[in-house]
């Protein structure tokens, strides 16, 4: 019933609300980017164990839209909560520590696990090459390749974007192209329902 508006005029434009779950392995920078975004424009916090929940009001593509972002922890032992975390959500951001070579086999692991579990298949998915103040970073184009974003279904947008969770860089393109995304495959599954 909440939808109506949108249901009624599909086309309209205007910021829609947008939810979004931000993944990595442990120490990626989840929570440090999550606390950047929140300086920036503060809505509402709900800290609670084993993940974090955050409203955040991002200005993208000439509008605001309310990004709900769920950090999910990334330790081991938390990551098989992360699929009942991504359950129909609209985007998929991926942080990975682009200065941490020796663990880019783990990430490409997780990030494709998650990417295809069936209730994610599709969603598109922002991958953040994190900790870009860093020397050794490794570009975002470097992650994209090891990561193996290729091999992602066709369906599935994707992006990768260099970023630092420290001094903020990348992250505004990012959103912007996730929201980008998101908005895209709203359009692309109105459009195969309507031809149903
Ligand atoms: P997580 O939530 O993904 O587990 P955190 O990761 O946000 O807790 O970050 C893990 C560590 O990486 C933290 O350092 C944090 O300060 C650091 N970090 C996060 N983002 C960046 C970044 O963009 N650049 C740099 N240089 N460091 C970053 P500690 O030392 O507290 O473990
Ligand atoms: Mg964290």
């Amino acid at each position: 019933m909440g939808n109506q508006l949108t249901d009624m005029a599909p086309g309209l434009p205007g910021p829609q609300a947008v939810h979004v779950v931000v993944v990595g392995l442990d120490s990626a920078g989840k929570t440090s980017l999550l606390y950047r975004l929140k300086l920036r424009e503060f809505v509402e916090t709900i800290p609670t164990k084993g993940f974090n929940m955050e409203r955040i009001k991002v200005s993208v593509g000439g509008g605001s839209p309310a990004f709900q972002v769920w950090d999910v922890g990334g330790q081991e032992k938390l990551r098989p909560l992360w699929r009942s975390y991504t359950r129909r959500t609209d985007g998929l951001v991926f942080v990975v520590d682009a200065a941490e070579a020796e663990r880019m086999e783990e990430a490409k692991a997780e990030l494709h696990r998650i990417s295809r579990a069936a209730e994610n298949q599709g969603v598109p998915v922002l991958v953040l090459a994190n900790k870009q103040d860093l020397d050794r970073a490794a570009s975002a184009s470097e992650v994209e390749k090891v990561l193996a974003l290729h091999e992602l279904s066709s369906a599935t947008l994707h992006h990768t974007q260099g970023c630092s969770a420290l001094d903020g860089r990348g992250l505004q393109p990012g959103l912007e192209k996730l929201y980008e995304m998101i908005l895209k495959r709203k359009r692309m599954l109105r459009h195969s329902k309507k031809k149903r």
